[in-house]
């Protein structure tokens, strides 16, 4: 069991079983909050393992697309109850692996059984379209079919949540899919597809292949892949989009953000300043939608700010696992070195650091990659802070002068994700709706939070305009297919034999 403190020891699943890398080569998972502690060790895959996923998912296709629909989804609501029966171990075992605090990984496990439960209904609807004939005696409808293989290449930040949105839907069409999660968070990774085992998915419906970008490049380029379902960095997905393109492959990338919640004058200022804190520092700021800019009216700027520093600097920070920390630790070395690289940059450009900008090293956090929650103070919307995705706790004040302006600049990044405002003006919101450039807009709440019911993406370079979740998902994961019968025992031509009686 590995809710339990035992590293796993664990192989690729392929086709029900397990494997090592054909390289013999593995790697470890540790905890961020305490590097020593090793949750376990995970095969190192490449092209071989992936060649044996593949193969193993285009065995168990057949199979599986013959599944009727409804027993599709009753194994996805077994995997969702499973899950909320186990909430708490999985919390636990994320909040070891990952280091996001227990609450957070709570709600994360949370959006997965949402996604499970939600999407499990699509067995009894999977709608296709039945529509009129231009001619007599004949029918026309759609059908949904699976596109086949997918791959699946997931983050480490929603370790749970992001692999259920890709794969319960995907499995819901009827798809087999190889999955690589990850090198992050493998432990979290397996046991979502422990779970769906014990939910009575069929061997081969699922296969893991455990490793770095040497496996994911690997189901990328693999020809028995036919759909690419990517979410990470937006270097990694422009390389994907690349491949795909020249191979001709479905992909739907779900990358970056440079989220911003503008406060306007007449905002409820206690509400704005929880809503920044919860959004720039939830999760570390390790969220795609994280509240990295925070966009002020000149009327209000004095007072969130200092409500901002004040409440930012009582946030503790340490091992998620204790109920008093509020902000746990980063994911990894590299990333805690480019959060602080960034501190660096915004010194540089002049921007004022108010509070944080530092590896926090005091007693026990020397042994975890912990960065203390940082604001930046009067940033021009173009500098650097303010247009690279950071993906640490530090967030960037730009002040403002008007709405016009503040809308200007929350829309002034290569991203559209998600996008806030906090007003009491019902115009101006319904402005901002109608004029923000993201695929997820909230009114007095932050830009995180969002809820799988509906469409989640963005624009811009957030992604390649593909969305997850919601309740046109499975258009993504499925591919319709026109079928027209004609009844009338005669050769009638489309378009030509339209008022033929
Ligand atoms: C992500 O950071 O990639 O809206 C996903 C949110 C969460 C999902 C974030 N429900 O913040």
């Amino acid at each position: 069991m590995i809710g339990q403190r035992q590293p796993v020891q664990t192989g690729n699943l392929i086709g029900g079983e397990r494997h090592e890398a054909a390289s013999g080569r593995t790697f470890e998972s540790r905890n961020p909050a305490h590097r020593s502690e090793v949750i376990g060790e995970f095969p190192q895959s490449s092209a071989a393992d992936v060649d044996a996923a593949v193969a193993a998912a285009q065995r168990a296709l057949a199979g599986w697309r013959a599944t009727p629909w409804p027993r599709r989804g009753e194994i996805v609501l077994a995997a969702a109850q499973i899950m909320e029966r186990s909430k708490e171990e999985l919390a636990a075992l994320m909040t070891r692996e990952m280091g996001k605090v227990l609450t957070e990984a709570r709600g994360d496990v949370q959006e997965a059984i949402d996604m499970g439960k939600f999407i499990a209904g699509e067995g009894r609807r999977a709608f296709g379209e039945t529509v009129p004939s231009e001619l007599r005696n004949k029918w026309a409808m759609t059908m949904r079919q699976p596109l086949g293989v997918v791959g699946c290449i997931t983050p480490w930040n929603f370790p749970i949540a992001i692999p259920s949105w890709k794969i319960f839907p995907a499995v819901m069409a009827g798809n087999t899919v190889v999955f690589k999660p990850a090198e992050d968070t493998p432990a979290c990774a397996l046991r979502f597809v422990e779970i769906l085992e014990e939910a009575g998915l069929p061997s081969g419906v699922v296969n893991v292949v455990f490793g770095d970008h040497e496996a994911g490049d690997a189901v990328v380029r693999h020809r028995g892949t036919v759909a690419i379902f990517f979410t990470g960095g937006a270097e990694t997905g422009r390389l994907i989009a690349a491949t795909c393109g020249q191979m001709l492959k479905k992909v739907s990338l779900e990358l970056g953000g440079k989220n911003g919640i503008v406060v306007l004058d007449d905002a409820d200022l206690e509400l704005a300043v929880e809503g920044a804190l919860w959004g720039a520092f939830g999760t570390a700021g390790q969220r795609c939608t994280a509240s990295s800019r925070l966009i002020v009216s000149a009327g209000v700027l004095a007072q969130f700010t200092e409500d901002l520093v004040a409440r930012t600097s009582a946030l503790r920070i340490g091992d998620g696992l204790d109920d008093a920390v509020d902000v746990g630790p980063v994911i990894n070395e590299m990333q805690l070195a480019r959060i602080h690289g960034y501190t660096e940059i915004g010194a540089q450009e002049g921007a004022d650091l108010l509070i944080g900008g530092e590896v926090a090293r005091a007693g026990d956090l020397a042994d975890g990659f912990f960065y203390t929650p940082t604001v930046f103070g009067g940033v021009a919307p173009t500098m650097r802070i303010a247009q690279e995705e950071i993906f640490g706790p530090t967030t960037a004040i730009i002040p403002v002068g008007s709405v016009d302006e503040a809308i200007a600049a929350a829309n002034s990044t290569q991203f559209g994700l998600s996008l806030s405002i906090y007003t009491n003006d019902l115009r101006v919101a319904f402005r901002a709706i109608n004029d923000l450039e993201s695929g997820i807009v909230y009114v007095n709440a932050p830009t995180i939070g969002a809820e799988i019911q509906l469409p989640f993406g963005g624009t811009k370079n957030t992604g390649n305009g593909h969305r997850e979740a919601g309740g046109r998902v499975l258009d993504e994961f499925s591919e319709p297919k026109s079928i027209y019968i004609d009844y009338s025992g005669r050769l009638q031509r489309a378009q030509i034999d339209t008022d033929a009686t």
